[in-house]
């Protein structure tokens, strides 16, 4: 017990749980595993060879896609209806008399499809500042048109083979519900919970006290800051906060769209509410070997590897220049 109290906790050496107030669930922090030797699968480095253009795709200017329509030969976005919706405007109602053990409810919404270039070889990081501008504007007219008629207007790029996208043009989608989603309803309720306890939007407290710190901020500005929340599931997931209270997209000034990220739309008195994108890398230690979210995750609870303080440190150590443009240089790999 004397030998016990001797030991100075430290977060990089010492397991120890963390709280996620926007999930109201918990992560174990056990950094020491980063010491275990790599013996599990190795990924295949990103592609570097798409071409700019392939007829081919149905995403790219001009081609056509799986109902037949061809697409405009556009020169900034390009948005359009999922051919494969999960949402759609008009299914029928299940009713509402069931059994406690077999709930249902009506699930209705549409997806749609958003091109961020008409050229498959760039990223939205490869993009010039005033494209990247015109996506954000296209999320905002997005959010304020499905907003008027759905609850839920959820912006989300799957990026990369790794998770499950196949097409390498730049394009995000947009699925707007009927219902707040899971995700969304937890973290609406846990800031709702917060301000009515604490009296401060809970994201923005946590922002200017993230900004104080400076230990998991990896990125910041006048308007934003990118932080590896102190919670972070996925090593090196990142949460990008403005400093200032905004509620939704639509809400940014001229000057914060030019560096703003997607968003939140919501109804009714918000002001918990604070705007946020999420981004998860699916990555262990590197780009080539994944973070599976297996076993203790699915049977139990979520747990990482190295600190979020360590990831925030070697996020904030790589090149402002995109790794792309080194290796055309010659200079560097992946
Ligand atoms: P993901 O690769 O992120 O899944 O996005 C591609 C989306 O584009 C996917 O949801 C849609 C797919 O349904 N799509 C069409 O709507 N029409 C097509 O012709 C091809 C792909």
């Amino acid at each position: 017990m004397e030998s016990e109290n001797k030991l100075k906790f430290d977060p990089r050496e010492h397991q120890h749980l963390r709280y996620n107030p926007l999930q109201d669930s918990w992560v174990l922090v056990s950094a020491h595993r980063m010491k275990r030797p790599w013996k599990g699968q190795v990924e295949k480095p990103s592609e570097d060879d798409v071409p700019r253009h392939d007829p081919n795709n149905p995403l790219c200017p001009g081609s056509t896609r799986a109902n037949g329509e061809v697409n405009p030969e556009y020169d900034s976005t390009f948005v359009f209806e999922n051919d494969f919706p999960a949402l759609q405007p008009d299914a029928p109602d299940p009713g509402s008399d069931h059994h406690p053990l077999f709930q249902t409810r009506p699930a209705r919404g549409v997806c749609k499809v958003m091109c961020f270039h008409p050229w498959s070889d760039v990223t939205l990081p490869l993009m010039q500042p005033e494209e990247i501008r015109k996506v954000i504007d296209k999320w905002v007219e997005l959010i304020e048109e499905l907003g008027q008629t759905y609850p839920w207007v959820q912006i989300f790029e799957n990026k990369g083979a790794m998770m499950g996208c196949s097409n390498p043009h730049p394009h995000c989608q947009v699925w707007a519900s009927s219902f707040l989603p899971n995700e969304p309803a937890m973290a609406e309720r846990c800031q709702r919970e917060y301000l009515q306890k604490h009296g401060e939007p809970m994201m923005l407290q946590y922002a200017r006290m993230e900004a104080q710190a400076q230990e998991r901020i990896v990125v910041e500005n006048e308007h934003w800051l990118v932080v590896v929340p102190y919670w972070a599931t996925w090593p090196f997931q990142t949460l990008l906060l403005p400093r200032r209270h905004v509620l939704r997209l639509p809400d940014l000034t001229p000057q914060e769209r030019d560096r703003a990220p997607t968003g939140s739309h919501l109804k009714e008195d918000m002001s918990h509410w604070q705007l946020h994108a999420h981004y998860y890398p699916p990555l262990l230690r590197s780009a080539t070997i994944r973070k599976f979210m297996v076993g203790y995750e699915m049977l139990a609870q979520a747990q990482r590897d190295l600190t979020p303080e360590q990831a925030a440190e070697r996020l904030r150590a790589l090149s402002e220049e995109h790794y792309k443009h080194r290796v055309m240089e010659g200079q560097a790999s992946l």
